[in-house]
C-alpha cells in the first residue's frame, strides 16, 4: 500500500502496454458492459517501445476528480472513465468490508487526480485506448490495494484494454453471462515463450481520420451478416488453432491465421452498410508485397495484420527482420533517405538480391510509410518505484503541460 506523504498526498505511477490482436475483436453483445460477440487473442507489445504511463494522486484536499491526457485536461465525466473509477472504488470498499485493514489509511472518499501520457505519438494512429485504460485501472488498483481479476474492470473502459492487463500472448474469452463476470482476459503464454518473434509497425501516412472502432463495430453488428457468421462459426475454431500455433511456436500456422483473420475483419467492414474502409492504397500494396515475399521463399516468413486504420503490423521472426525491413525501404522509399525511419530495436542494413526485388510485383510508393517501429512481445503493466518519475507533483498538478 502506498503511504500518504507529509503533503497529505498519495502518489502511484504505473505503465501499461499496447496490444495487437491476431484474432480480432469486432462487435459487442452489450454496449454498456462492453461484452463482445466473439473471443479474441493478441500479442502484448514491449513497453520499451510503446507504453502509457499514468500517475494517480489522492488527497483529502482535492475538491474534485480530474484527469490530464498527454498534457491537456480532459473530461473526467466520460461514462467509461466513470465506470472504471466506480468499479475500482467498489472493489476497494469490498476488500475493506471483508476485513482488509491495510487499505484503511487511504480515504476512499478522497478525490483523485489522474495524469496519463503515451511514449508514442497519438498521430501514429495506434490504438491508445487499450494501454490507456489498462494503465488507469492498474494504477487505481495499486493505489487502493485492490488485487485479483482486474481485466473485467479494464474491459469496461475499452474492450481491447482487458488484453493489455497481461504480458505475452493473451486471450479475451467472450464469456456467456449477462453480467460480464466471465468476459475476462487470460494469459495463454508469457512473453518469454517465443523470444524470436518480432513485431514491425509500419506507420502509414494517412490523410483522413478513420471511423472510430466503437461506432464502426456498432454499425457492423447492426448490418453485417458476415460478421454474425464470423462470430458464430469462424472465430471459435480459429481461437483453438491460434492457441495451438502459439504453444508450438509454429510461425507458418500463426502467420497464415493472423493474415486470414485480419482479412476477414476488413471483409466484415466492407459488408457493413454503409461500408467502412480502413485500408488505403498503401495498405493494399503492403498486403501484396507480403504475399509476393512469402511466395518467393515458398513459405510464410512474414504476416500482416491491420486494425481500424491503414497502419500495418507485421509479425515475423528475428532472423528475417533485416531483409524484410530492406524490402519495405525498397518499395516505400522514405523521405530524405530516412534519418528517423527506423525506431525501436536495431536493424542491420543488408543488400537485397535482384531475385527478391523482381519477385515482388509492387509499384514503389515513395513516402507511403512514415516510419517503422521494431519491437517484440513484452510484459504486462508494472508499477514505477522511482518517485521522480511521477507525472504529478506534490501539489497534485501535472509537472509538465503541453
Ligand atoms: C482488436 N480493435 O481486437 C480490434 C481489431 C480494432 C480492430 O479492439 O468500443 O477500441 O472501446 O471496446 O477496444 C478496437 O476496439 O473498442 C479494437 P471499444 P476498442 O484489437
Amino acid at each position: 500500500m502506498p503511504e500518504e506523504s507529509r503533503h497529505n498526498i498519495t502518489l502511484v505511477t504505473c505503465t501499461a502496454p499496447v496490444n495487437i490482436a491476431v484474432i480480432k475483436y469486432w462487435g459487442k453483445r452489450d454496449e454498456d458492459l462492453i461484452l463482445p460477440i466473439n473471443s479474441s487473442l493478441s500479442v502484448t507489445l514491449h513497453q520499451d517501445q510503446l507504453k502509457t504511463t499514468t500517475t494517480v494522486a489522492s488527497s483529502r484536499h482535492f475538491k474534485e476528480d480530474r484527469i490530464w491526457l498527454n498534457g491537456k485536461e480532459d473530461n473526467i465525466n466520460q461514462p467509461r472513465l466513470q465506470s472504471c473509477l466506480r468499479e475500482i472504488r467498489r472493489l476497494a470498499r469490498k476488500r475493506r468490508s471483508d476485513g482488509d485493514v491495510s487499505t484503511e489509511s487511504l480515504g476512499l472518499s478522497h478525490k483523485v487526480h489522474i495524469c496519463s501520457v503515451n511514449n508514442f505519438p497519438t498521430a501514429a494512429g495506434l490504438a491508445s485506448s487499450a494501454a490507456g485504460y489498462a494503465c488507469l485501472v492498474y494504477t487505481l488498483a495499486r493505489l487502493y490495494g485492490v488485487e485479483g481479476e482486474l481485466s473485467e474492470v479494464a474491459r469496461q473502459g475499452s474492450g481491447s484494454a482487458c488484453r493489455s492487463m497481461y504480458g505475452g500472448f493473451v486471450q479475451w474469452r467472450m464469456g456467456e453471462r449477462t453480467d460480464g463476470k466471465d468476459s475476462v482476459a487470460e494469459q495463454v503464454e508469457a512473453e518469454s515463450h517465443w523470444p524470436e518473434l518480432r513485431v514491425l509497425i509500419l506507420v502509414v501516412s494517412a490523410e483522413r481520420k478513420p471511423v472510430g472502432s466503437t461506432a464502426g463495430m456498432h454499425t457492423s453488428v447492426e448490418t453485417s451478416l458476415l460478421l454474425k457468421h464470423r462470430a458464430d462459426s469462424v472465430v471459435p475454431g480459429r481461437m483453438t488453432e491460434m492457441i495451438s500455433a502459439i504453444r508450438q511456436r509454429d510461425f507458418a500456422a500463426f502467420g497464415e491465421l493472423t493474415m486470414k483473420d485480419s482479412n476477414q475483419f476488413h471483409a466484415t467492414c466492407l459488408d457493413t452498410y454503409p461500408p467502412i474502409f480502413y485500408l488505403n492504397d498503401v495498405s493494399h500494396r503492403i498486403i501484396r508485397m507480403v504475399h509476393c515475399y512469402n511466395a518467393h521463399y515458398g513459405h510464410t516468413r512474414v504476416a500482416y495484420t491491420f486494425d481500424a486504420g491503414p497502419n500495418a503490423v507485421i509479425y515475423t521472426l528475428e532472423e528475417h527482420v533485416d531483409e524484410f525491413v530492406q524490402v519495405v525501404k525498397h518499395f516505400f522509399p522514405p523521405e530524405n533517405n530516412g534519418g528517423q525511419f527506423l525506431k525501436g530495436l536495431s536493424v542491420s542494413p543488408v543488400s537485397l538480391s535482384e531475385e527478391v526485388k523482381t519477385a515482388i510485383a509492387v509499384e514503389p510508393t515513395p513516402k507511403g510509410i512514415s516510419y517503422i517501429i521494431n519491437t517484440k512481445a513484452g510484459p504486462g503493466p508494472c508499477m514505477v518505484e522511482e518517485p521522480s518519475l511521477h507525472l504529478l507533483g506534490a501539489d497534485g498538478l501535472p509537472k509538465q503541460t503541453v
